[in-house]
């Protein structure tokens, strides 16, 4: 999603392949073997296949509302310990069946990410309002949705634990049109199928 995020947002023409992962398509692999998504050919048909590159790739053509003035440094180390420690975290919090953990040692992850995003408050404050500054920048962005699956794995727990500064930067993110367009589902490609263009928003 961050991803498509920098894309519409850098309003370049994007036709986008909706898969399902399940069942990836072969010209899905035979561009990028991995089998991970997103994965973006450029017209000259190199394949960037890593979100962020896909992130830094767009904006560097166009960025309007200036995602990339921040602190580059300071940027990737946020973005570093985001798809690090913190994905590790959450993924061992929302699938401790999927990652062998049980309920106690899932609750220890939660408390690991919790560590993580009091920091990550802690700039809010600093930065009023968004972690590089008053206005979103690339690691809001990058960030924000991975910050939305830990939300969401309990609910209840946010609500009751996250700190108010937090939530109201992701309420931010969530209720964004921008992301809410680009969390609308495409139909799902077939070979042959047109493709349709992601919207710029
Ligand atoms: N570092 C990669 C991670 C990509 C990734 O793992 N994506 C997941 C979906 S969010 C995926 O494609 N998983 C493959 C699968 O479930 O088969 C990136 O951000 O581009």
């Amino acid at each position: 999603m961050r991803a498509r995020m920098a894309l519409a947002a850098s309003g370049l023409p994007v036709r986008v392949r909706e898969i399902i992962l399940r069942d990836k398509p072969g010209e899905m692999l035979a561009a990028s073997p991995k089998g991970t998504v997103p994965v973006l050919v450029r017209t000259d048909g190199k394949v960037i296949d890593e979100s962020l590159e896909v992130m830094h790739w767009a904006l560097a053509q166009h960025d309007p509302e200036h995602w990339l003035f921040a602190d580059p440094d300071e940027t990737a180390q946020l973005i570093a310990q985001n798809d690090g420690p913190f994905k590790h975290a959450l993924d061992r919090y929302k699938y401790p069946d999927r990652c062998s953990t049980d309920r106690a040692g899932a609750y220890g992850h939660r408390s690991a990410g919790m560590d993580i995003l009091h920091a990550l408050t802690e700039r809010l404050k600093d930065q009023n309002g968004q972690l590089c500054g008053p206005a979103p920048t690339l690691a809001d962005i990058a960030i924000f949705p991975f910050v939305r699956q830990f939300a969401a794995t309990d609910e209840a727990f946010w609500t009751a634990h996250a700190p108010t500064r937090l939530q109201i930067w992701l309420t931010g993110h969530t209720t964004s049109r921008r992301f809410n367009a680009v969390m609308v589902k495409f139909p799902r490609w077939k070979p042959g199928q047109s493709e349709p263009m992601l919207t710029a928003t």
